[in-house]
């Protein structure tokens, strides 16, 4: 297990690391059912549900890794709540683009994502990973990893949001834990880089912050009904 633990959202970290406990936004984007809230459940809760509870608007937790404080927002990847989903991004560090494997659609709307969230951002250089979830299902593969690798490397949108197509373009499984912190710990690593290059990181204008005492995380959940 890394060393992540739920922290409140705007203190915390070492503070020796030239400015590392400044808070690193992160948002899990793609299409329904993908397994976004899974993949951040199992992370901090090292929870995981067979059934299927659509995400409606976002919520976020926020979590220590290493040096970094992550804030990470799951949204919801039905389209008719794509404009809730959407004020989300803004000021987004890194964005976490999930596919399913066993499903090429999701694949195929990988670009959508990525456009939308580049248009709604409002970070100059953010960072981008493309993540392969379900692996555990390596029977009913449609997409490969080359394939997802090939996307990631031919696409010229991409070429300077996605820092090491290797550590950048990965398959992991949220429901057998395969490789989910290993996700993690490079996005903790990739903030940690944004830090010390001193790029422009969020500001938190305007949003309160809900202390849950019940599993000493902090979340603060948006709904649209
Ligand atoms: N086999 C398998 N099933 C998974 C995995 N991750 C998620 N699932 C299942 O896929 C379904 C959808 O997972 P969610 O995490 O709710 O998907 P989501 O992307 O958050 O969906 P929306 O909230 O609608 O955008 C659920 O039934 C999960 O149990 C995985 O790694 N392997
Ligand atoms: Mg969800």
């Amino acid at each position: 297990m890394s060393n992540q633990s739920s922290v409140p959202g705007s203190n915390g970290g070492s503070g020796n690391n030239g400015g590392s406990n400044r808070i690193i936004k992160v948002i899990l984007l793609g299409d329904a059912s993908v397994g976004k809230t899974s993949i951040r459940s199992q992370y901090i809760h090292h929870l995981f549900s067979n059934a299927y509870k659509a995400t409606i608007g976002g919520d976020y937790l926020t979590t220590k890794v290493n040096d970094t404080i992550l804030q990470i927002w799951d949204t919801a990847g039905q389209e008719r709540f794509n404009s809730i989903s959407r004020t989300f991004y803004r000021g987004s560090d890194i964005a976490i683009v999930v596919h399913d494997i066993t499903n090429s659609n999701s694949f195929h709307n990988l670009n959508k994502w990525i456009q939308n969230f580049l248009e709604n951002c409002h970070v100059a250089t953010p960072s981008i990973m493309i993540v392969g979830n379900k692996l555990d299902k390596i029977d009913l593969r449609q997409v490969s990893l080359r394939q997802a690798r090939e996307f990631g490397f031919s696409n010229l949108n991409l070429s300077n949001l996605i820092d090491d197509i290797n550590q950048d373009i990965i398959e992991i499984s949220a429901k057998n834990y395969i490789d989910v912190e290993k996700l993690f710990l490079r996005v903790s690593e990739l903030g940690l880089k944004k830090l010390n290059e001193n790029t422009t990181l969020l500001t938190f204008d305007n949003i309160d912050i809900t202390t849950d005492n019940s599993n000493n995380s902090v979340q603060k959940k948006y709904n649209c009904c």
